[in-house]
């Protein structure tokens, strides 16, 4: 029998309430040993709240709701007590010792997900999207972990698993019948349906690189020499006056970084120090900094001083030609980039659709983004996809049946490992240890 676990929900700090949780086959006994109210805590109907006062002995803690989940109709599957009571830090800390001293364990980070994945509330791409949904930043980032939350990546793993699943099924039949080869009309709709199953998991792959950028934001370096407005660039894409911003070149020596929400996308902000030769030791440090950011940047925007004489262009960055107030060097002249000023504010939502479209391949956030694997997924589909290649070469190889099923098994291992299929401590160890205690 599992233990009960308790833990307070709400971030730590001063609100208005504290909600604690307590799962468990003991949680309505265990909080009911601590509440006193007009109903005892075993007598309450699940999922009605009812006023009472939580006591530490004969000391009165807090007045609470609370509000009993009986299994299997909770978050986790299993019987939850939920308690809400004033959001200090120590009424809450004071209330969970009780909990703790009555038989319930602390809870692990994540461990009430966990749970409710274990007791198949949910399978493990929802899990994950529990935390993608608590950290989203943006519009596009909430809808994805929402759709994900719901079951929809959940569903197309498993509509890829049984068309995997058949496949096996089918090939197996062969081995058990050990003198006949697989015939050639067989093997044509066999060819076929493996084939779309790979398309399958190739169509889910190319959502990985949105994923990211939902999930970790588009690292964006903001890079150029001293004084070209950097900064100041930083400071109108933030809304803000967040980087000093100084007629004398230089100023930026740290590495500045904000998350903007550009269009619905998570943008990862960086600003850096101007490059140029210099003496200057402090500066120098800062010039380090700016090249390792570059080199780890998904995007640069490069800014350049567009009223001085023009300096070469870097091949993948966007080009940012600013102070265009001041008037254009004719050096500039057809030169592709975008124009702004950030004196005047001009050109702005221009350069937000460049940096858009080129985040998006050009597609805009039109394009259905709700569907976006994380890395896990990825690693799950490359391997699944690389077992269904296996068991094409080996059936157009005319190899036995037995190697067609083993690669086939390998692809299925694969894709179950992305919904749970494959229940391995360690991937959920790694999953559930990023999340919130609480959660
Ligand atoms: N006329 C004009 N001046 C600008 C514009 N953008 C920035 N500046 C000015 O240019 C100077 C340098 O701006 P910063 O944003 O500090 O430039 P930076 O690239 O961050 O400079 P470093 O941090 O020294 O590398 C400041 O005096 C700004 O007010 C613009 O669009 N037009
Ligand atoms: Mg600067």
């Amino acid at each position: 029998m599992p233990d009960t676990i308790a833990a307070i929900s709400t971030p730590f700090g001063e609100g208005a309430i504290a909600v604690l949780r307590t799962s468990g086959p003991r949680a309505v006994e265990i909080a009911g040993a601590a509440y006193r109210g007009k109903l005892p805590v075993t007598e309450m109907r699940a999922r009605v709240q009812h006023f009472g006062t939580v006591f530490d002995g004969d000391q009165k803690l807090d007045d609470v709701l609370l509000t009993v989940f009986r299994a299997p109709h909770s978050y986790t599957g299993e019987d939850i007590v939920e308690i809400a009571g004033h959001g200090g830090v120590l009424v809450a800390r004071r209330i969970l010792e009780v909990l703790l001293r009555s038989g319930a364990r602390s809870a692990e980070p994540g461990e009430f997900t966990q749970r409710a994945y274990l007791n198949g509330k949910m399978d493990l791409t929802q899990a994950e999207a529990v935390m993608d949904l608590i950290s989203a930043q943006t519009d596009l980032a909430l809808l994805a972990a929402g759709e994900q939350l719901a079951g929809r990546l959940g569903e197309r793993i498993r509509g890829l698993r049984e068309s995997v699943v058949e496949l096996l099924a089918h090939v197996e039949a062969y081995i058990d019948f050990p003198d006949e080869d697989i015939d050639p009309d067989t093997g044509e709709a066999l060819l076929r349906k493996l084939d779309a199953a790979r398309a399958g998991m190739e169509e889910l792959l190319a959502t990985a690189e949105r994923g990211k950028v939902l999930r970790e934001g588009v690292r964006t370096v903001i890079y150029g020499a001293p004084n070209v407005g950097k900064s100041s660039l930083l400071n109108v894409l933030l809304g803000q006056e967040r980087a000093i911003v100084s007629a004398r070149p230089g100023t930026t020596r740290d590495v500045i970084e904000e998350v903007i929400n550009l269009r619905g996308l998570p943008l990862r902000l960086i600003d850096t120090a101007g490059v140029r030769e210099s003496d200057d030791e402090i500066e120098r440090a800062g010039m380090e900094r700016t090249r390792h950011q570059v080199e780890r940047a998904d995007l640069v925007l490069q800014v350049v001083d567009a009223h001085e004489e023009p300096v070469k262009p870097e091949t993948s960055a966007i080009l940012v030609l600013n102070k265009i107030d001041l008037g254009e060097h004719p050096g500039w002249r057809g030169v592709e980039g975008v124009r702004i000023s950030c004196l005047k504010g001009d050109g702005i939502e221009s350069l937000a659709d460049t940096i858009a479209a080129r985040v998006t391949g050009g597609a805009g956030t039109q394009r259905d983004w709700s569907l976006a694997i994380n890395a896990r997924h990825a690693d799950c589909l490359r391997r699944a996809r690389d077992f269904a290649g296996a068991a094409r070469e080996a059936l157009t190889s005319g190899l036995s049946p037995e190697f067609v099923a083993e690669e086939l098994r390998g692809a299925l291992d694969a894709v179950g490992e992305i919904v749970g299929k494959a229940d391995n401590e360690e991937i959920l160890g790694k999953i559930f240890s990023t999340f919130c205690i609480g959660k």
